[in-house]
């Protein structure tokens, strides 16, 4: 089953997504979610000058020997970018696998160990009855776990909190990144003080997510997930820079509370030394920019050995045909904790029509052949591609801080 062409597809139908479509001489078609908020067209570049030269003529059916001939292959190995750029051939050789079997992807990885996917929404506020109002909201919209996120009072624009009347969406377009400051200890004072409100208000069933964005030291970290113990959460998400690990350990003698970090991990490199010393509970490498399905399953296995769950990222800057692969993942993969999902918008609903489904607060991958994500190019060429960038972050006396 030769490729006989593959080609990259850039669009922004609310925001940008970087799309590879990868055809076979049987006529079959596969997609590959390649999107890098905020770098999307060193990818789009990497692909199309110098991975699609390398698929045509290959045969797809062969996935396991195209990953390691791409990974080893560049010399240069790893990197946000040609990870995400081998994640999306990955995908989209999963998506035509399964389309030549007939089969929802789910089903080549052994089948569901599962009945549906937990997923996690994002609730947010500028002040802490706003923070109470959103969750109630998600509530009622069926989530049975919450990620709260909540501006720290006096200090303006918060990351991870929605503007006013607005939908969370990370990135902005146009223009050159926002300055947002941060200051570690009134986010430290206030931080237990909202989750004794909202646990005061939603009670103990809510499971309670919090996101710290890497913003604090390993001994700051510490504090907060002792601080937070009473209001049980189901993680503290990205509680430090993760590219010193030594931190973790830190944390860990500390704290109780439970540890998630691997949004920005682009392989099992980055994970293992978290994973092997049981210093994190969740894994939330993604299908995009950890390598692809291929990838992502080894680090499941390998997390699957030392008690650690995955808890994939799941933002709107991940695609469909990401969202879509994350949910045959975590419907197969044994050690599934929870996968995050951040709905998108409308437009981007219309331009990949998609077979997964949302239902009390969990999720289900369909049973359409392959990842059951469809795209409308006609549609999507109607949205040109706008640069964005995320926001960037300075301390109170003007340093750039930790992302
Ligand atoms: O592109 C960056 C966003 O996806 C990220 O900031 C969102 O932290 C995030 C999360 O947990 O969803
Ligand atoms: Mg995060």
């Amino acid at each position: 089953m030769r490729i006989t062409d593959a080609r990259v597809i850039v669009c922004s139908p609310g925001r940008n997504f970087v799309t590879l479509k990868i055809v076979t001489e049987d006529g079959l078609s596969g997609l590959g979610d390649a999107t890098l908020n905020g770098r999307e067209l060193a990818v789009a570049t990497y692909l199309s000058e110098h991975l699609v030269p390398l698929l045509i003529g290959r045969d797809a059916r062969r996935i396991e020997d195209t990953w390691h001939y791409l990974y080893k292959g560049v010399y240069w190995r790893k990197g946000a970018v040609t990870m995400t750029a081998i994640a999306a051939v990955d995908m989209a050789l999963w998506d035509i696998a399964g389309k030549a079997a007939n089969k929802p992807v789910y089903q080549l990885f052994g089948g569901a160990s599962r009945e549906e996917v937990l997923v996690y929404s994002h609730a947010s506020g500028a002040t802490i009855e706003q923070t109470v109002e959103s969750i109630a909201d998600h509530a009622r919209q069926g989530y049975r776990a919450i990620r709260a996120q909540c501006a720290v009072p006096g200090h303006g624009q918060t990351y991870g909190v929605a503007k006013a009347g607005r939908r969370y969406e990370p990135a902005e377009r146009g223009g050159l990144p926002s300055e947002t400051t941060w200051s570690t200890e009134p986010y430290l004072q206030f931080a237990p003080v909202l989750f004794a409100r909202l646990r005061r208000e939603f009670g103990s069933e809510l499971q309670l997510l919090h996101d710290v964005h890497h913003r604090l030291r390993p001994i700051e970290a510490a504090r907060l997930g002792k601080s937070l113990e009473p209001y049980q959460l189901l993680w503290m998400e990205d509680p430090v820079p993760a590219e010193l690990q030594e931190g973790f350990r830190t944390i860990r003698q500390h704290t109780t509370t439970p540890i998630a970090v691997g949004e920005v991990f682009d392989s099992i490199y980055d994970a293992y030394r978290l994973i092997q010393e049981q210093l994190i509970d969740y894994i939330r490498c993604t299908v995009v920019h950890a390598g692809g399905l291929t990838h992502l399953r080894k680090i499941a296995q390998l997390a699957e050995l030392f008690h650690v769950r995955t808890g994939c990222h799941g933002a709107t800057d991940l695609s469909p045909v990401c969202m879509a692969a994350a949910l045959h993942f975590g419907l197969s993969v044994h050690n599934f904790g929870i996968q995050e999902y951040m709905r998108h918008s409308e437009a981007t609903d219309r331009v990949f029509p998609h077979a997964y489904t949302f239902a009390d607060g969990f999720m289900h991958p369909g049973e359409a052949p392959g990842l059951g994500v469809g795209f409308d190019e006609t549609l999507a060429a109607t949205y040109p591609y706008q640069r964005a960038y995320l926001p960037v972050a300075r301390r109170l006396d003007g340093t750039m801080h930790d992302w």
